[in-house]
């Protein structure tokens, strides 16, 4: 399909043939502007960054490098290329062909899950809006801005479903995306996750290797949907979603190398004396983990779901990578739960499998999880550390599903309120954590200089060096 890059909204959707879709969007463009300027990245508008742009979705176009000031960044609507007769891949609907319209039946659930995922984006933008600040380094600066640009990119993209198949309620809704902020008392962000204020680097870099993965996760499922034009619009996403949690994995790496090379420089692995050196003590980047992933997984929703079973029925959301599944329809399956027995234990119990959707997915999102802590463990394994990182029980600190305000400890054994108010300081970041980490931000802006708290990467973006100038702030 043909790219008109350079039109005033590029596209790959031939939005020039249908005129009253172009001038609502047209319409909502500078609305996005004014939203980027007074939410997105404060104060480096005027800075040229080494940015990946988008121009087409073939392997030549989707990553196109070069300086970029960010309000000059090209938004664009880009959908992955058609699938000649896509049929439906699971649910009641099974081998029928994919829709290239909205059912009316389905209309008002496909919005919400379309506006769900929308918000969690410029959310994620807003979050991270100081951040630029205090970056450890100029290769890290741009990380984030890629990151930024595109959550931006993928607001459009959702927008655009918003108004091309939802007339006026999508129009509104696309309104509403930017009147609702991350942290607003009157008008928070949907999700619990994307109204939790990412004010430091450790928590970006959780962010993005926990919170991204969701989003990998979730886009995976709406790929698979029968409304064909949200199924390409989030095969497209998922190809620039890879670098975020790239950014993530090497950035909590980063850290755990650097707090290595400090152990050993002192001989100790103690907190104190690690902090003393600048570095992130291990159990201060455990607890920040503790922390994220517990917040992650409430983003799959609860355990037992009759929403979930119904966008799986009607065909709505799917599996990722359905076609790895055996079995499409999934109606005569069941799910073992282990849930809390209300007498402090656990108890196990069998549901349809439609309706533990939400939890098939989130225990395949824990063992993609798992394959970070691999790589970071290896670390302190082959400097002949004993310590290793774990995520926590998916019991633990739960705030949404089965297992929601039951108080458990890190193996996801239920504990009283009481041992868990008196133990949470020894699994979920303090306020003096907090404020350490934060006393450490201190933004690094020459060029391939890092900050003493981080080690720097293996490799540079794109061939680059590491100490290319990836933003030029004068
Ligand atoms: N916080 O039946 P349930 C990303 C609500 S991240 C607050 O279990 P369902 C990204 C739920 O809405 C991916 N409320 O829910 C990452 C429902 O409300 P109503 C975003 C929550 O529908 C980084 C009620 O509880 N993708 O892309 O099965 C940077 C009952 O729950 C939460 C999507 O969201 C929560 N955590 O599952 C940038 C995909 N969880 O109807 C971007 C689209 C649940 O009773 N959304 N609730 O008022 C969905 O598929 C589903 O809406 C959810 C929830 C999986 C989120």
């Amino acid at each position: 399909m043909e790219s008109n890059y350079h039109d005033r909204i590029p596209n790959n959707v031939d939005l020039g043939s249908n005129r009253t879709l172009q001038r609502a969007l047209e319409h909502w463009q500078p609305e996005f502007l004014n939203w980027w300027h007074g939410l997105g990245p404060s104060d480096f508008n005027a800075a040229e960054v080494y940015l990946r742009t988008a121009i087409s979705v073939d392997t030549k176009g989707w990553a196109t490098f070069g300086y970029v000031k960010m309000p000059d960044y090209r938004w664009g609507i880009f959908l992955a290329e058609p699938e000649t007769d896509r049929k439906i891949g699971f649910g009641d609907n099974f081998g029928q062909a994919a829709w290239q319209q909205v059912p009316g039946e389905h209309r008002s659930t496909l919005r919400r899950l379309i506006v769900t995922q929308g918000d969690t984006e410029p959310a994620s933008v807003e979050q991270q809006r100081l951040l630029g600040h205090t970056a450890p380094s100029l290769y890290d600066l741009r990380n984030l801005f890629q990151v930024n640009v595109e959550e931006g990119r993928h607001l459009w993209a959702m927008v655009y479903l918003l108004h091309a198949y939802f007339g006026r309620d999508g129009r509104e809704e696309a309104e509403e995306l930017l009147e609702r902020h991350s942290g607003d008392a009157d008008k928070p962000r949907i999700l619990s996750t994307f109204n939790e204020p990412i004010s430091d680097w450790l928590s970006f870099y959780m962010f993005t290797y926990f919170t991204d993965r969701d989003g990998k996760f979730q886009l995976k499922s709406l790929a698979e949907s029968s409304f064909d034009p949200l199924s390409r619009t989030c095969r497209f996403m998922l190809t620039e979603e890879a670098h975020h949690m790239f950014v993530g994995d090497t950035g909590i790496g980063r850290v755990i190398k650097r707090t290595i090379e400090v152990m050993k420089e002192f001989g100790t692995d103690d907190p104190v004396a690690m902090r003393k050196a600048g570095a992130i003590d291990l159990p201060t980047i455990q607890r920040y983990l503790n922390f994220w992933f517990s917040s992650s997984l409430d983003l799959f929703g609860g355990d037992s779901s009759s929403n979930a079973a119904s966008y799986f029925a009607n065909g709505l959301k799917g599996r990722p990578d359905e076609e790895r599944y055996e079995d499409h329809l999934a109606a005569e399956q069941a799910h073992t739960l282990e849930l809390p027995d209300g007498k402090g234990g656990v108890r196990s119990e069998q549901i349809p499998m439609r309706n533990a959707m939400n939890e098939v997915v989130r225990e395949s999102y824990v063992r993609d999880c798992e394959k970070g802590l691999g790589r970071w463990n290896k670390l302190l394994e082959d400097s002949g550390y004993p310590q290793r990182m774990f995520l926590p029980s998916p019991r633990f600190r739960r705030t949404v599903g089965s297992w929601a305000n039951i108080p458990t400890d890190l193996n996801g054994k239920p504990i009283s309120a009481e041992e868990f108010a008196a133990r949470q300081t020894e699994w979920l970041p303090t306020e003096g954590d907090r404020a350490y980490v934060r006393s450490l931000m201190k933004g690094v802006f020459e060029r391939g200089k890092m900050a003493g708290w981080i080690a720097p990467p293996e490799r540079g973006i794109n061939t680059k060096p590491i100490d290319f100038e990836y933003v030029l702030l004068h």
